[in-house]
């Protein structure tokens, strides 16, 4: 179905061939930066760097920050630092998770992936919804709109206070989870429930993070998921739970945790010392043994993921970052890996995307359960696929029902 036009998706679109390959590649970092920086993905006509620019950050901070972008993705607008600032209050009074979630999450086992706990939580939410009250009590079509906003606003509020009481029962069970601060933007009480409040770079990373993995078309399969179940009128909560499971699988969101996962049996395999050629034969090997090379392809883009460079660039600009080993490795791995990719001759994009590089930041920084960073793609990519929710149900889209073939028909049709 690549490139079937059958959806509306209003909040972000992708251009795969917009930049030039042919100028960046002798110098692979340097022309990088310089000719594919702001090409391939743009929020209402705004691309990443537009958005660094015009999307107000928080208080003491340079990055994009949530609240900034979920207002330009649902309105169309640049928020005010002052309208930015409102919707982070309105977001921390409406964060606290009801004490049956509280509980239920706690019940569940340590071994459950991360993902999966995310997945249930958010469905369980659902007790609350308004939508399913309100359609309960029987309303015009004309006003599905308003509770799929009033849930939707809910939802993404509560996702953090969820995403970090699953990291400390997995990860440092026992351990206490700081109440939320009602003067701190979401991703800042994000960070500080995970404990990671002391860390500005760290937050600001975070902040960076959750902005830009926030939308990214209509096509992607989180992002198709919950537009195919909200058709259904499902509420925002289930809508989104089923998202998450799409989210949770390795050709998808889960491809951050095994990009971690694959540089670090790398480093163990090579040792210390990696340089281009180990690199280069390592990367064979995991092709030969007839797997992806993780964080390498994509479904639309043909150029290097424009979010990629974001956080790339991120690291540029803290000199501490580019000494760690494993931001290091990454950024060796990506001046080899595109050149064995095409010799391979499979993938479409032998480019990196995001998650090749989402997770070396976070390890660097302390962060290093690779098993639960899909969790903080689940925290972002509730942004755009709730925008869409709301204009659907605005709009009065339909059932999403495509037709399907028997492999009969399908013979058929092949052997005419
Ligand atoms: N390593 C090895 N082989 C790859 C590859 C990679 N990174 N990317 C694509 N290929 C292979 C495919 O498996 C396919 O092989 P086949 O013909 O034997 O089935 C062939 O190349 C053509 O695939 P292509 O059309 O380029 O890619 P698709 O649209 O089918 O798939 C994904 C796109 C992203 C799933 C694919 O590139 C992939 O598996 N990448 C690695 C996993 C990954 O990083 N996923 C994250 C993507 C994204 F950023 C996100 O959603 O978060």
């Amino acid at each position: 179905m690549r490139g079937l036009r059958a959806m509306l998706w209003d909040s972000s679109v992708l251009d795969p061939e917009e930049a030039s390959h042919s100028l960046y590649m002798p110098y692979p970092y340097l022309s990088l930066f310089l000719f594919v920086h702001d090409q391939g993905i743009r929020f209402h006509g705004l691309s990443i760097p537009d958005c660094q620019k015009a999307l107000p950050a928080a208080p003491g901070g340079k990055e994009i920050i949530a609240e900034s972008m979920l207002w330009l993705l649902l309105t169309g607008q640049v928020p005010s630092a002052e309208q930015t600032q409102q919707l982070s209050r309105e977001l921390a009074q409406k964060g606290n998770l009801p004490p049956f979630v509280e509980k239920l999450i706690d019940s569940l086992p340590g071994t459950l992936h991360p993902m999966t706990q995310l997945g249930i939580g958010v469905a369980a939410l659902n007790r609350d919804s308004s939508f399913q009250a309100a359609y309960e009590r029987g309303i015009k079509k004309s006003e599905y709109w308003t509770y799929t906003l009033d849930d939707s606003i809910n939802l993404v509020a509560r996702l953090p206070a969820l995403a970090a009481r699953i990291y400390r029962n997995v990860y440092k069970p026992g351990a206490a989870l700081p109440e939320i601060d009602p003067n701190l933007d979401l991703v800042g009480n994000y960070s500080r429930m995970l404990g990671y409040g002391d860390n500005h770079d760290l937050t600001e990373y975070l902040r960076l993070y959750i902005s830009i993995h926030g939308d990214h078309e209509g096509g992607n399969a989180s992002a198709h998921t919950a537009h195919l179940v909200g058709s259904t009128l499902s509420d925002p909560y289930l809508s989104y739970a089923a998202a998450l499971f799409a989210l949770a699988g390795p050709l998808h969101g889960l491809a951050n945790q095994e990009v971690l996962r694959w540089q670090l049996s790398m480093l163990k395999e090579v040792g210390e010392e990696v340089s281009h050629d180990t690199i280069r034969e390592y990367l064979w090997e995991t092709l030969k043994s007839g797997q992806v090379v993780p964080g390498y392809g994509h479904g639309v883009l043909r150029n290097p993921d424009p979010r990629f460079i974001a956080l790339q660039e991120f690291c540029e600009s803290k000199p501490e970052l580019l000494s760690s080993p494993i931001i290091q490795l990454v950024k060796k791995t990506y001046e080899v890996a595109p050149n064995v990719l095409k010799e391979h001759g499979k993938t479409k994009n032998p480019y990196p995307n995001v998650d090749a590089a989402s997770g070396c930041v976070l390890y660097h920084y302390g962060l290093t359960e690779f098993k639960y960073y899909t969790v903080i793609f689940g925290v972002s990519r509730a942004l755009g696929c709730v925008t869409q929710l709301v204009w659907a149900r605005a709009l009065g889209l339909p059932l999403e029902r495509p037709k399907s073939y028997s492999l009969e028909a399908i013979e058929q049709l092949a052997s005419k």
